[in-house]
């Protein structure tokens, strides 16, 4: 999907107002590399005081239900708030009139956050520190939420890991061949079809009851977490949007698609898992939730994350061959080099 940034000052600064009072308006910028929705860092001056805070628009095509989504993050946080969790709680800011979603005159729907001063979200790929040090933060998010009633929180996204569904609409998608791309894209498609064992062997799983539903993060990158500019030691989870009732293959599958790479997931060069980073994954999560998770989960985290990977493989291709209507793009084949940097990781995940 092709969304423009709509960087119009005086509209942001509107939508500012309606979430706070200031003196005087600094700037927008637009912030982060999300493939989904539009973020901006605002700076205002209050008494005198420059402040910074960021401005989101929630992509109401991916996320149906944003009142949904909101309910789910605020009652997260207001969880986590009273537990033992030990990392900065990024809670959403009510506007003046009480709600956290504002409309602007184009019915998109816009909330607020405060702004960590003196933090990053990594870019690029993380070293084995920065991996051990958000696995960590992931685990104890996980740890923080494991007597959270999962079956509570909506699905913000209806089918978001359901193997089967993404599956059939990938079979769907081939079938109808909406861009014409079918013929052109022979190899990936073929490359595909042969991870269907993998897909299969997790869907079984997950059937036969022996993985307990918990609060799942499901966006389990580096730049999900924030850290301290000068400690490098990880502050905060953030980006709870898909936070939803799934199991734990999820989550730490998406930090080794993620984090153990060598390139990003649209870089065009063979791409290959690295060990160390793998090892600091797994040392780091498991620390923090080692004692709960059962021995069905733990066992399955490296078949799980193979399976993650090649979900995303096959979400990209789907897109692809759907004719670019769901990820952000920013050059014509996008997507399909997204798809094949993912299979060729597949490929050395599943060796
Ligand atoms: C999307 O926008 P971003 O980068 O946070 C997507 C994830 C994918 C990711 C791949 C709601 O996340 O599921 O793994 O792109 N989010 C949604 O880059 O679909
Ligand atoms: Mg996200």
């Amino acid at each position: 999907m092709v969304i423009m940034m709509n960087g119009d000052n005086d509209e942001l600064t509107t939508l500012a107002r309606r979430f706070l009072g200031f003196d005087r308006w600094i700037d927008a910028v637009a912030f982060g590399n999300g493939n989904i929705n539009d973020t901006y860092r605002v700076g205002v001056e209050q008494g005198g005081v420059s402040v910074y805070y960021l401005l989101q628009r929630l992509n109401h095509h991916v996320f149906r239900d944003p009142e949904a989504v909101m309910r789910n993050i605020v009652s997260v946080c207001n969880y986590l708030l009273q537990q033992d969790y030990g990392y900065r709680i990024v809670a959403p800011l009510a506007a003046r009139d009480g709600h956290f979603l504002q409309r602007d005159a184009s019915g998109n729907y816009w909330r607020m956050f405060p702004f960590l001063d003196n933090t990053y979200a990594p870019e690029g790929q993380a070293d084995v520190d920065i991996a051990y040090e958000a696995a960590r933060a992931y685990g104890a998010f996980a740890r923080a939420l494991r007597d959270f009633p999962a079956e509570s929180l909506s699905e913000t996204i209806p089918g978001f890991h359901d193997t089967d569904r993404r599956w059939d609409v990938f079979l769907n998608v081939l079938d109808e061949d909406p861009a014409g791309r079918v013929n052109a894209t022979q190899a990936e498609i073929e490359a595909m079809l042969a991870a269907k064992p993998v897909f299969d062997r997790i869907s079984r799983l997950k059937k036969s009851g022996a993985l307990p539903l918990r609060v799942t993060h499901n966006d389990t990158k580096a730049g999900n977490i924030l850290f301290d500019n000068r400690s490098h030691r990880a502050l905060a989870v953030i980006d709870l949007d898909t936070v939803m009732p799934g199991t734990v293959l999820s989550d730490f599958g998406d930090m080794v698609r993620t984090f153990a790479p060598d390139r990003r997931e649209d870089a065009p060069e063979e791409v290959r898992l690295r060990e160390d980073v793998l090892d600091a994954l797994q040392r780091g999560f498991l620390e923090e939730t080692g004692a709960f998770l059962l021995s069905a989960e733990k066992e399955n985290l490296i078949p799980g994350a193979a399976w993650v990977v090649g979900e995303q493989a096959l979400r990209f291709l789907t897109d692809w061959l759907a004719g670019d209507v769901y990820y952000k793009i920013r050059y014509p084949e996008h997507n399909l080099v997204r798809a094949r940097n993912q299979l060729a990781l597949f490929k050395s995940s599943d060796e």
